[in-house]
C-alpha cells in the first residue's frame, strides 16, 4: 500500500468513508495480481464469469467485516510487522483440555499474563462429527462454535477481552479438507452432482489407482491409501488424511470462491493469525506426490491477496511440515506468485533440536541451519519444540550423509532412542504411524517425557530429573532467543508428562498423538509458589526468560541472527545483534561439561577483562582460565559489552 495515500486517507474526517476508500485502494492495487493468479489456475476463456463473481464477492465480503476490525486493520497496516516483535510470546492449547470451555479459558487469561504469554493458538473450536474427528480437523463448519466449548457469544467476549489486553489470537483454517458431514459432503452423498465436484469423486478405481503409485500415506496405520469408497453415493472419494476427511477439489474455482467466504467469516470472528492447515496438499497431480506443487502456491497467494483486500490486518501461518527448502517457499519469495504466508513453522529447527538431544551433538543442526535459504525480511518463524502433532524426522539426507551416517540407520536410531527401544535412553515416547513398507515413522510424547522427566520420576533418579529439567529450560531458551515467535506448547511450562488416558477412549486410542495433548494440571499450578519442584523450577525459569526476551529488542525477529562454530561438537552457539547491542546464546547438548576457547567469545565482544555478563543469572563472572566451562545442558545468554 502506498504510504502517502494511506496517511492521507487516514486523516480524512469521515471515518466510514475513509475505510471504504481504503478498501477500494487495496482492491485496485491488487486487482492485476489477483487476476493473473486466478487465470493461471482457471483459464480465462472458461472462467471469466467466475472471476467477475469473485470481484463482486470481495466487495460483499468487505461489507460483512465488523467496523471495529476494519479499523484495527488500518492500525495494523500503519504499525507494520507487529508479528516480528520481541514482545510476542505464544502458546497453543485445547480449550477443553485447558480449562473445560471458552469461559474457563477466559477466566485463566491472568495465568498467561503472569507467564508473559500474549499470543494464543486455540485448537479447532467449530462443529465437528461426534466420535472420531481428528481433534476438530474434520470440520462440519468453519465458523460455528461447537456447543461443547460454549456459545458464539462466549467466543465474542473472549476475542474482545484478548484485544483489550493486546493479546493475539490464532485459529486454524482447515483449507484442504472438510469432514464427511460438512453440508457439501452431505449433498454429494445424496447424489448432488454439483457438490460431488467440490471433492475428488470417482465411479471406479482407474484414476485413484494411477494416483496411488506416487501418493505417500499420511496415516498408514489407521487410514491406509488415499481414497475411500462411499456407498451412499457409490463413488470413491479422495481422503489423504483420515477416511472422514474429504479433500477439497480446488481445480473447481467454485470451491475457491466458497472457501474464501469461509475464510473471511472465520477471520471476522476476530482472528489475527490464520493457520493454513495442510496447505502443502492443496493441489493434486497424477504422477506426483501431490504436495508442494506450484499450483498450491498460487492458491495460497490468491487467498492471501484476497484477504489483503478484505481484512489486511490478519496474517497467514503456513502449516507446511515439509523439507526445509520447501517450507521457505511458502513465504512466497522467489515464486512468481508474490506474497503467500507471513509466518511459517520452523519445523526444521524443531526436528534438528530433537536430533541434537539424542546424538548430544550439534553438528547436523549447525550444518543444516547455515544452509537453509534466508527467509524474506518481512516474514517470520514460529519457533517451537512441541506441538499437538507428532515429531517428523524432517532432516536433510544430504547432511546426514556428510556426517558419515547412513540416513536410514540414523532415522531408525532416532526412533529407537525416543520410542523406548534403547534401555539407556531417558526418553519415553511412542512410535507414531510406523510404515513397514518404507521404514518411516514419527514420534509422539510430551516434551518432558521425551526429555527424561517421566523416567526420572518413575525410577526416582535425581540425576535424570535434574538433567531433564535443564534440557527443558535449555530448549525453550533456544526458541525464545531464535528469531521469530516462540510458541510454548500448553503444559510444557509446568513439565507435563505423557497422558495415557487416550488409550481408554475408543475414538482416540488409535491415534497416539493424544499422548501429548494433556489436560492442564491446575493443582500443579496452584502449588508452584509453595515448594520447589521440577515443575516450579521450569515455570519460573521460563517466566524469567520471557521477561528478559521482552526487555531486549535485540530479540526482535528482524535483527540479525548468526550461527557460530566453536569447534566443539556439543555446543550450539548463536548471536542476535543490532548495530550496537548483542546477545550470545550458548548451550551444551552433552551430559558432561564442555569448554570453549575464550578468545573466541572475546573477539565477538562478549568478554572484557576476563569477565562476562549473563542475562539469565544477571551476574558477572570472572574467568580463571582461558576457557569458558559450560555445564551439561546449561543455557547462557551473554550480553555484549
Ligand atoms: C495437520 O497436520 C494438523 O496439524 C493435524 O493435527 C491434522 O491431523 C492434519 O493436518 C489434518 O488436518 O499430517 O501428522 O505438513 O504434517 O499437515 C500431522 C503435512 C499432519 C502434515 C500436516 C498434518
Amino acid at each position: 500500500m502506498n504510504q502517502a495515500a494511506l496517511h492521507k486517507l487516514l486523516s480524512s474526517k469521515k471515518e466510514g468513508q475513509s475505510l471504504n476508500e481504503l478498501f477500494e485502494l487495496r482492491f485496485s492495487t491488487n486487482l492485476t495480481l489477483i487476476k493473473d493468479l486466478f487465470f493461471s489456475l482457471y483459464p480465462e476463456e472458461h472462467y471469466r464469469p467466475t472471476f467477475e463473481k469473485l470481484l463482486k464477492q470481495l466487495h460483499e465480503l468487505f461489507k460483512t467485516r465488523p467496523e471495529n476490525l476494519k479499523q484495527l486493520d488500518i492500525v495494523r497496516l500503519k504499525k507494520g510487522n507487529w508479528y516480528q516483535s520481541e514482545k510476542l510470546v505464544g502458546t497453543q492449547l485445547y480449550v477443553d483440555h485447558f480449562n473445560k470451555d471458552i469461559k474457563g479459558l477466559h477466566k485463566k487469561l491472568p495465568y498467561f499474563e503472569e507467564l508473559g504469554i500474549n499470543f494464543l493458538h486455540i485448537m479447532p473450536l467449530t462443529t465437528r462429527p461426534e466420535g472420531e474427528n481428528d481433534g476438530g480437523y474434520a470440520v462440519n463448519s468453519y465458523d460455528q462454535i461447537d456447543k461443547k466449548y460454549g456459545t458464539q457469544k462466549d467466543f465474542e467476549k473472549l476475542t474482545a477481552a484478548l484485544r483489550d489486553k493486546e493479546m493475539y489470537l490464532m485459529l486454524d483454517f482447515v483449507v484442504n479438507h472438510t469432514s464427511n458431514e460438512y453440508p457439501w459432503a452431505k449433498k454429494a452423498m445424496a447424489g448432488n452432482k454439483k457438490y460431488q465436484e467440490y471433492y475428488y469423486t470417482y465411479t471406479d478405481r482407474e484414476v485413484p489407482d494411477e494416483f496411488e503409485h506416487n501418493l505417500p500415506e499420511i496415516f498408514p496405520e489407521t487410514a491406509p491409501g488415499n481414497y475411500n469408497f462411499v456407498p451412499e453415493m457409490n463413488k470413491w472419494v479422495m481422503t489423504c488424511f483420515n477416511n472422514y476427511q474429504w479433500d477439497l477439489n480446488y481445480t473447481n474455482p467454485e470451491v475457491f470462491l466458497e472457501m474464501l467466504t469461509n475464510l473471511v467469516n472465520l477471520v471476522n470472528l476476530g482472528v489475527d493469525v490464520i493457520r493454513f492447515d495442510a496447505l502443502a496438499f492443496l493441489w493434486k497431480k497424477m504422477g506426483t506426490i501431490s504436495q508442494n506443487l506450484p499450483e498450491a502456491h498460487v492458491l495460497t497467494s490468491l487467498f492471501r491477496m484476497c484477504l489483503q483486500i478484505v481484512a489486511p490486518g490478519s496474517i497467514l501461518l503456513a502449516e507446511a511440515i515439509v523439507a526445509p527448502t520447501d517450507i521457505i517457499k511458502y513465504f512466497g519469495e522467489g515464486n512468481k506468485t508474490g506474497n503467500e504466508c507471513e509466518v511459517a513453522y520452523n519445523a526444521s529447527l524443531m526436528a534438528l533440536l530433537w536430533n541434537a538431544i539424542a546424538t548430544k551433538e550439534t553438528v547436523l543442526l549447525q550444518k543444516s541451519l547455515t544452509t537453509i535459504p534466508q527467509k524474506p525480511k518481512y516474514c517470520t518463524w514460529i519457533n517451537y519444540i512441541r506441538c499437538h502433532d507428532d515429531i517428523g524426522l524432517g532432516l536433510d539426507d544430504r547432511f546426514i550423509n556428510e556426517m558419515g551416517w547412513n540416513p536410514q540407520d540414523h532415522r531408525k536410531f532416532l526412533l529407537d532412542y525416543y520410542c523406548q527401544k534403547l534401555d539407556w535412553s531417558p526418553a519415553k515416547g511412542l512410535l507414531f504411524m510406523y510404515n513397514p513398507k518404507t521404514g518411516d515413522g514419527r514420534i509422539t510424547g510430551s516434551a518432558a517425557s521425551l526429555l527424561g522427566l517421566e523416567k526420572g520420576i518413575e525410577e526416582n533418579d535425581t540425576t535424570l530429573i535434574r538433567e531433564s529439567v535443564a534440557k527443558i529450560i535449555m530448549l525453550h531458551g533456544i526458541i525464545l532467543a531464535f528469531g521469530g515467535i516462540p510458541l510454548i506448547y500448553a503444559g510444557d511450562e509446568i513439565a507435563t508428562l505423557n497422558d495415557y488416558s487416550f488409550l481408554k477412549d475408543k475414538d482416540r486410542k488409535d491415534d497416539n498423538r493424544w499422548v501429548n495433548r494433556p489436560y492442564q494440571n491446575w493443582e500443579v499450578v496452584s502449588n508452584l509458589e509453595a515448594k520447589k519442584t521440577p515443575q516450579s523450577e521450569i515455570f519460573f525459569a521460563l517466566k524469567e526468560l520471557i521477561k528478559i526476551r521482552k526487555r531486549h529488542p535485540v530479540f526482535a525477529d528482524n535483527n540479525d541472527i548468526t550461527l557460530h562454530s566453536t569447534g566443539n561438537n556439543h555446543i550450539l552457539i548463536f548471536e542476535r545483534k543490532t548495530a550496537k547491542k548483542g546477545v550470545l546464546i550458548i548451550c551444551n547438548f552433552n551430559d558432561t561439561s564442555e569448554v570453549i576457547d575464550c578468545s573466541f567469545i572475546s573477539k565477538l565482544g562478549y568478554l572484557k577483562n576476563q569477565e562476562f555478563k549473563d542475562l539469565i543469572t544477571a551476574k558477572k563472572t570472572k574467568l580463571s582460565s582461558g576457557f569458558l566451562e559450560i555445564k551439561p545442558y546449561q543455557l547462557l545468554w551473554l550480553k555484549k559489552f
